[in-house]
């Protein structure tokens, strides 16, 4: 199959809400919608997920989008493609760029399954030899907040539209405290904390001797390029650490499981270039019993739809950052919506990701050049 057009939409989102974490405040999610086309004249779409600055990655919009245009795009033109992964090979010749490689890989997966006739799900769960859920519990992310306070009435929320695992940003010791005295609170519900690099060695004692069950791991506390400190922080808790920032590939993954760093992966698709990596990452962690879940970016519809075709796999039970379409947007990219339900959202169960853009998205996408 070859992949005839390629054309790229930058669109903003704005946030119902800023998103505060320690490495910026998201309040206009700038997005790049990618859509392929291939020789039938079937469209597979994709989404840009760097952020517009380069704080939690190296990659900007800008970047990748000239990134895609100048080296990714050209490497596939004339091309006839077999299979996704055949993507993935290619691009092994370009060094790092993991979320402008993702963007036009999983735009293929979205083409290749709905060529096979099948949703994204199905397809993976075979590659997997695995099953997929049509219903796949997910939890909440929330952002910092200015007060123990509003922290309090963000989680009674998230309690009463039915998440069951709740992500508690921070990025200071005094926030770190306020966490753990609500997750003592609310012993019916999971938490996890996420640092986002904000912390030292120092944590040690905090987290030494905590006895809450309810808190199930700690998210990438120390530096982000970091495995030896982590190694050595994990080797004093009983918490269980789950790196972020450190992985971008499958090497980042067994390096933090040969030096002990973490006990989980946060799986960001776009963070470690595309699906078909993501897929051997998490078959290196079935094999090695680390437990990996699926994260998020702030994802608008098209991102949000191929997570959760990811999340779907049995197997990979750990709720993921895959909240409802309301979360964060007043008004999506897509027609349709997930809505959470009993702490779960809908597979959708057309072919592909399952969902489309409304039609002045799809329009306006079409009418931008061809980039190949
Ligand atoms: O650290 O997981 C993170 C959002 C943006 C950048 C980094 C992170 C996050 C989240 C939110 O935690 C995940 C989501 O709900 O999409
Ligand atoms: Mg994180």
């Amino acid at each position: 199959m070859k992949i005839i057009e390629m054309h790229l939409l930058p669109v903003t989102l704005k946030l119902k809400s800023p998103f505060i974490s320690s490495h910026e405040s998201v309040s206009e999610r700038e997005i790049t919608i990618i859509g392929i086309k291939d020789t039938n004249g079937l469209w597979g779409y994709g989404e840009l997920e760097t952020f517009s600055f380069p704080y939690y990655t190296a990659e900007t919009q800008k970047t990748a989008r000239v990134i895609i245009q100048t080296i990714l795009a050209p490497l596939l033109k004339n091309v006839d493609i077999k299979q996704p992964e055949d993507i993935t090979k290619i691009f092994n010749l370009v060094a790092g760029n993991q979320m402008a490689k993702a963007a036009i890989e999983t735009a293929y997966w979205d083409l290749f399954a709905k060529t096979l006739n099948l949703s994204l799900a199905s397809l993976l769960a075979k590659k997997m030899n695995t099953t997929y859920r049509a219903k796949v519990a997910v939890g909440i992310s929330i952002g910092m907040q200015s007060s123990l306070h509003d922290l309090q009435r963000e989680v009674i929320s998230a309690k009463k539209q039915g998440y069951t695992r709740i992500k508690i940003k921070v990025k200071s010791y005094s926030d770190l405290t306020s966490a753990l005295k609500i997750i003592h609170s609310f012993s019916d519900l999971a938490f996890m904390i996420d640092a986002n690099s904000s912390f030292n060695l120092n944590v040690v004692s905090y987290l030494k001797n905590l006895d809450l069950p309810n808190l199930v791991m700690i998210e990438q506390p120390l530096r982000t390029t970091d495995f030896v400190d982590h190694a050595n922080l994990q080797s004093k808790i009983n918490l269980p650490i789950c790196l972020d920032e450190n992985i971008f590939s499958l090497d980042d993954v067994k390096t933090a499981f040969a030096l002990g760093s973490a006990r989980a992966i946060n799986l960001k698709i776009s963070r470690v270039g595309g699906i078909a990596n993501a897929l051997e990452i998490i078959r290196f962690c079935w094999q090695n019993n680390l437990i990996i879940w699926c994260g998020g970016m702030l994802e608008g519809g098209i991102g949000r739809a191929t997570n959760l075709a990811v999340a779907s796999l049995a197997g990979l039970d750990f709720p993921g950052d895959i909240s409802a379409s309301s979360r964060y947007y007043f008004k999506d990219i897509i027609k349709s919506n997930f809505i959470l339900c009993k702490g779960q959202l809908e597979l959708p169960s057309s072919t592909g990701i399952g969902v489309s853009l409304f039609l002045e998205y799809e329009n306006q996408l079409q009418e931008t050049t061809n980039i190949l």
